[in-house]
């Protein structure tokens, strides 16, 4: 399988994160990259296909603040990385604000995600690993790697959050589509709820976006993900949620996974887009599933035998030692 990862992509390594009241390392570590890239053997470094693919999914302004935004928080005299403390309810109207604060409420939605110098460089040249994996199976693979870090399920069009800053499957999906494959779906099969990719097709009949992760009644992101959320106009029905609670191991998992691939294979994609994060292993540091090693084989395998060319995206996953492995089992089931 034709494996992607661009050396930029290490570059974004924020200091510390916001956890439970008081400042953490930060969980989503240049490591992880490093630790994943030696089990699977190494990985093509993608070529730079610019900006428009993500322009595709993102809107300019939100860019526009990645980029100008930690510039914006040391000119205002800060030091370390950028971090909000204020966010606009639901349902505030958007205001044009200036100051760097204002800025970063309207551009984000948690306090555990800081925007440091370099994290525009990682998560551009994490949405070229990706789309290098999507032209390869646009080009007749039948599987490809992206070894996306940062991740990417938890950014919208226009926010960031969740160690998320550029949608790298939303990118895929929006690529297959403009490259003429008419029907895309996104299985995401990391711990946590993909609120951004949700959000991004939440109106689109076009690609299907069915998630299997913890019950936000208990686990962040909280505000999405919930079985209820199904969709609204063209895209009605064109969302599953299927909440799973803490603990939970392989069999309710696969049980999960084969109804999200039923209602894949009732929509019939041209192409399939997993978000696949290994924070669903049973000793992750900051995650409550119980999926071993081995697991991930066994559920890689039950997606492969559905046919459809597979773009597989990283997402999660932070038990740096395990992280390895649980990648190796998962790409060996394809
Ligand atoms: C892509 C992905 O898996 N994002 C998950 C974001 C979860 N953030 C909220 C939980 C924060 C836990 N922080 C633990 C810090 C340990 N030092
Ligand atoms: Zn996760």
């Amino acid at each position: 399988m034709r494996k992607f990862f661009s050396p930029r992509q290490l570059a974004h390594a924020p200091a510390r994160e916001l956890h439970n009241g008081g400042f953490t390392a930060y969980a989503e570590t240049p490591a992880r990259a490093e630790t994943i890239l030696r089990a699977i053997g190494g990985a093509e470094t993608p070529e730079d296909r610019g900006d428009a693919a993500i322009r595709a999914v993102h809107t300019d302004d939100y860019l526009d603040f990645l980029r100008e935004g930690p510039a914006r928080w040391a000119a205002a005299g800060r030091p370390g990385d950028a971090m909000g403390y204020v966010w606009p309810v639901v349902g505030r109207r958007s205001l044009k604000l200036d100051r760097i604060d204002g800025q970063i409420g309207r551009y984000s939605f948690d306090a555990s995600t800081p925007l440091t110098a370099q994290s525009w460089e990682s998560a551009h040249a994490s949405a070229q690993s990706v789309l290098a994996a999507t032209h390869a199976v646009l080009d007749g693979e039948r599987a490809a790697f992206a070894l996306c870090r940062p991740p990417g399920h938890h950014a919208g069009a226009d926010y960031y959050g969740g160690y998320c800053y550029l949608n790298t499957a939303a990118i895929a999906a929006q690529a297959a589509r403009d490259a003429g494959r008419q029907r895309v779906a996104i299985l995401d099969i990391d711990y946590h709820h993909g609120n951004g990719t949700q959000d991004i097709f939440w109106d689109r009949g076009d690609v299907f976006y069915a998630s299997i992760h913890a019950d936000p009644a208990s686990d962040y992101p909280f505000y999405w993900g919930h079985a209820d959320e199904t969709g609204t106009g063209d895209g009605e029905g064109a969302t599953l949620n299927l909440p799973l609670p803490q603990g939970s191991q392989l069999a309710p998992f696969r049980r999960a996974q084969d109804q999200a691939l039923e209602a894949i294979a009732r929509f019939a994609p041209d192409l399939l887009v997993v978000s696949f994060g290994a924070d669903t292993w049973e000793s992750d540091p900051i995650a409550h599933f119980k999926l071993t090693t081995d697991d991930y084989a066994v559920l890689a395998r039950d997606i492969a035998a559905c046919g459809w060319p597979s773009v597989i995206a990283m997402e999660g996953g932070y038990a740096v030692d395990a992280l390895g492995a649980n990648v190796a089992s998962l790409l060996s089931g394809f």
